[in-house]
């Protein structure tokens, strides 16, 4: 690559071994090219604190959205939850930069767009949305996040209702239903209740819930696409043009995959 590129690259989970042979593999320098994350940056990977302190380390070449394993970090570091115990965040934990950590972490948004065209997006667009409501939505939470509810938030975060969006839900059931939408959302009945509960493939789900990406979205141009990662099982195929799922399951020993949003290809690497 010579002219600046823009890579949007699936889960890491730690697994900062394989984000670096991907970068190499893209050719990214970051003195030139824009890296953007869908989100789990850290888990189970071999090395959450080396992938924090790279990306961190890219300042403005890299932003990320926020996946569920990002703001589980959060609770753990403030206290809210242990940390889960097949989860690889003991380097992390002890570091002594983690409150630079937190604080770096908590002022990325749910969402974003890149341009007309892409959004960003961890688990996907819920489908009564547009992407604009969407930004918008995610603004509420990032306010939160930033502001001296933060705690509280995280301490409110954790539950699976509400199931069904309403403008009119107000406090931390509409904070709640929009982290989940954002961050753990992977099937919907179809009158578009949220179900985070189911996590396969969409073929061995039960009949009556759907991929969020199959239901209508009457909202969505048809020259948008929504870029998401979280959902391993899909290995990435949505049958959807519209609709990139980057997540690969780079740290269940498959791959770890990367969009040029310049091009179009999808560039990837094998853990095995
Ligand atoms: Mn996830």
């Amino acid at each position: 690559m010579t002219s600046r590129q823009t890579l949007i690259v699936g889960d890491i989970q730690g697994c900062y071994k394989g984000l670096r042979q991907l970068l190499d593999k893209c050719e990214f320098e970051s003195s030139r090219d824009q890296l953007i994350a869908v989100g789990d940056l850290v888990a189970r990977g071999e090395d959450s604190l080396a992938t924090v302190e790279y990306l961190m380390s890219l300042n403005g070449s890299f932003r990320t959205v926020l996946g569920n394993h990002d703001l589980h970090l959060l609770s753990v570091i403030e206290g809210i939850k242990a940390p889960n115990p097949k989860d690889n965040l003991d380097n992390l934990l002890a570091s002594s930069r983690l409150a630079e950590i937190s604080y770096w972490l908590r002022r990325f948004p749910l969402a974003m767009k890149l341009d007309a065209q892409h959004t960003v997006v961890h688990a996907g667009l819920f489908p009564l949305w547009s992407t604009s409501q969407l930004l918008a939505l995610s603004d509420e939470v990032s306010q939160a996040l930033s502001s001296t509810r933060y705690l509280e938030l995280l301490n409110n975060m954790y539950a699976n209702e509400p199931q069904n969006w309403r403008e009119s839900l107000d406090g931390f059931a509409r904070l709640r239903f929009i982290i989940n939408a954002c961050t753990r959302m992977r099937f919907l009945s179809t009158d578009y209740r949220l179900n985070v509960a189911e996590k396969g493939k969409p073929s061995a789900a039960p009949p009556h819930l759907k991929p969020w990406f199959e239901l209508d979205n009457e909202h969505l141009g048809g020259h948008e696409k929504i870029i998401f990662g979280h959902w391993a099982a899909l290995t990435g195929v949505t049958d959807k043009k519209q609709v990139i799922g980057l997540d690969t399951g780079y740290v269940w020993g498959n791959t770890m995959s990367a969009y040029r949003v310049e091009t179009g290809e999808i560039i990837a690497v094998s853990a095995g």
